[in-house]
């Protein structure tokens, strides 16, 4: 079936919006120079997951780990927020009910100014002690010794994020599903769908009645669920969305 792609049916539905629930991906940052996952010049396509995003190979080899989060601490260390992470930031500040759910690890969204997010994969500037759980923050980079260590129990600390086959943080993913059950706009932005649970929220939003946009270059698993579908990019779509919204809203307080 097409999908609405005309950003003047979206406008009232967003304009009248009581409860909006962002799910954002890897897609979102792509435009600041983050490499996303699965596409064309994605993390996975030179690296293998089970070689570095599951707990086995962390035991086996929590220096290649953590080399490799090192690297990809460097390049996101030089990068900034895009104009899609920007437009979230106004969009808080505008509806009473906002929240980001993001399966980055970039702490974009707050560096751009967003308050209300919901991290489902952890967060790459943080640690975590292997044996007593403590989370530290650590802001170096290079790393000053890889593998890092914890400096209460000398305990190897790991990155604080979740690896395949690991749960999600039970809270953090209760929050999730209740702001997806309970929205009545949602945004998929920059995702594949492919990771689960994640990839769940936008069909518990569907599935609940509210209305789901997706904003991505490319088809997904979920496009066919949606109710609009943008092809393009999230730091050029949000933007344009933005734009007819102000015009809305400055028409509507005429
Ligand atoms: C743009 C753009 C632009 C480009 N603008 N868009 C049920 C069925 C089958 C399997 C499972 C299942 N339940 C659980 C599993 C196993 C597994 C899973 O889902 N596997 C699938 C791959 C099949 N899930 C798990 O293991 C999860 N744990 C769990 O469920 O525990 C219980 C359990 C375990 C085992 C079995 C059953 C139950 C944990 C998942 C953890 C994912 N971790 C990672 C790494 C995080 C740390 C790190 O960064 O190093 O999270 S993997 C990676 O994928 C990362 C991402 O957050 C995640 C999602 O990727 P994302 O963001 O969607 O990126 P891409 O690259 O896939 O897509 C980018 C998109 O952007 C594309 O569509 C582009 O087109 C688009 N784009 N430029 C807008 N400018």
């Amino acid at each position: 079936m097409k999908k609405n792609q005309d950003f003047t049916s979206l406008i009232p539905a967003l304009l009248y919006a009581k409860k909006i629930a962002v799910l954002t991906g890897s897609g979102i940052s792509a435009e600041s120079g983050i490499p996303t996952f699965r596409g064309k010049d994605g993390l996975w396509k030179n690296f293998r997951p089970h070689e570095l995003a599951t707990p086995a190979a962390f035991s086996q080899n929590p220096k290649l780990v953590w080399e490799w989060y090192d690297w990809r601490r460097g390049i996101i260390a030089d990068k900034k927020p895009n104009q899609g992470h920007k437009v979230l930031v106004e969009w808080e500040a505008h509806f009473p009910s906002f929240a980001i759910i993001t399966q980055n690890i970039d702490g974009f969204h707050q560096k751009a100014g967003s308050r209300n997010v919901l991290e489902l994969h952890g967060n790459i500037w943080k640690a975590r002690c292997t044996k007593e759980g403590t989370i530290l923050e650590i802001c170096d980079t290079p790393l000053k010794a890889i593998p890092l260590v914890c400096p209460d129990c000398r305990a190897l600390l790991r990155p604080h994020v979740v690896w395949f086959g690991e749960s999600l943080d039970s809270d953090t993913l209760q929050k999730a599903f209740s702001l997806s059950s309970d929205c009545d706009l949602m945004f998929v932005i920059g995702t594949s769908a492919e990771v689960q649970p994640a990839a769940s929220l936008p069909l518990t939003a569907v599935e609940s009645g509210a209305k789901v946009v997706e904003i991505n270059p490319d088809v997904t698993s979920l496009s066919s669920f949606v109710d609009f579908s943008f092809r393009g990019k999230a730091g050029e779509i949000l933007p344009q969305i933005n734009a007819r919204l102000k015009q809305a809203i400055s028409k509507r307080n005429n």
